[in-house]
């Protein structure tokens, strides 16, 4: 195998990578990683060469300091050829091999993977029609992860409007997945695509919800996705079928390992 299509640093593990990493698979190309569990990135140098900051680089008068916006409350070191090839500062954050090109938002470092290698594999389509209707998916797919990491950032004390705004979400979401699914056995057609791997990573994080809330009953909420297998069934079983095979399993297990 050649060398890395892309280099990902990221918070590890994390979902949005796993993204990535099961089309990687399904290509039979490299996704290399670089980061620490979440708490250890706040002691990081976010950089295309990412690397672990000694005690007395981490000050406030650090050229690099940065304001944690989503997700890190504290500071953050980012340089400045960072932020030009992440203008929203954000991980998981991908450049192809050579650093020069920042690529960011799980879902298009998704889709980088998937243009990457041979393209025999139609996991983003075989014609540009095809890639537009598998976008379609992952563009609603965002929307739903987008209030999901709003919610679970405020778990298990989200506000009321918060709940409101994610139940609607998941149900505007999970609605659309399971009319699909009632057409072709996967989500964008009758092949697994880049629409059905960023579907099994959004909704596994999300369903996190359930032991969030169990673990801290004191909220007195009730899982928004607790009735999932019954009223989303063909969604369901899609996450568990997918979860199930060897190139999710591999990256992704705990995501649907205590579902059924
Ligand atoms: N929709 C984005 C979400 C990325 C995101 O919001 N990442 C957060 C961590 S969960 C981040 O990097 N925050 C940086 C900060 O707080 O400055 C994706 O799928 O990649």
């Amino acid at each position: 195998m050649a060398g890395p299509v892309l280099r990902v640093f990221s918070y590890l593990p994390n979902p949005r990578v796993w993204k990535a990493l099961i089309a990687a698979e399904y290509c039979g190309v490299e996704v290399a990683t670089l980061g620490a569990r979440p708490p250890e990135l706040a002691r990081w140098l976010w950089d295309f060469e990412a690397r672990e900051l000694s005690e007395d680089e981490m000050t406030e008068t650090s050229p690099y300091a940065r304001v944690g916006r989503r997700g890190f409350k504290t500071t953050l070191y980012k340089t400045d050829a960072f932020l030009a090839a992440h203008p929203f500062g954000t991980v998981p954050a991908a450049f192809d091999p050579e650093g020069k090109t920042g690529i960011f938002e799980s879902n298009s470092i998704l889709r980088a993977v998937a243009r990457s290698g041979s393209g025999d594999h139609g996991l983003y389509g075989h014609d540009g029609y095809e890639a537009s209707r598998i976008d379609s998916f992952l563009d609603a797919g965002l929307v739903f992860a987008r209030e999901a990491q709003e919610y679970l950032l405020a778990l298990p004390n989200p506000t009321s409007e918060l709940y409101d705004r994610m139940a609607d979400a998941y149900e505007f979401y999970l609605g659309g997945i399971d009319n699909a699914l009632g057409n072709s056995a996967f989500i964008a057609g009758d092949q697994l695509t880049i629409a059905d791997i960023g579907f099994v990573c959004d909704l596994g994080q999300f369903l996190r919800e359930r032991k969030m809330l169990e673990k801290d009953p004191g909220s007195g909420l009730r899982p928004i996705s607790e009735r999932a297998s019954e009223e989303y069934p063909r969604a369901y079983q899609h996450l568990l079928k997918l979860g199930a095979l060897p190139e999710f399993e591999k990256h992704a297990a705990s995501l649907t390992r205590d579902l059924t």
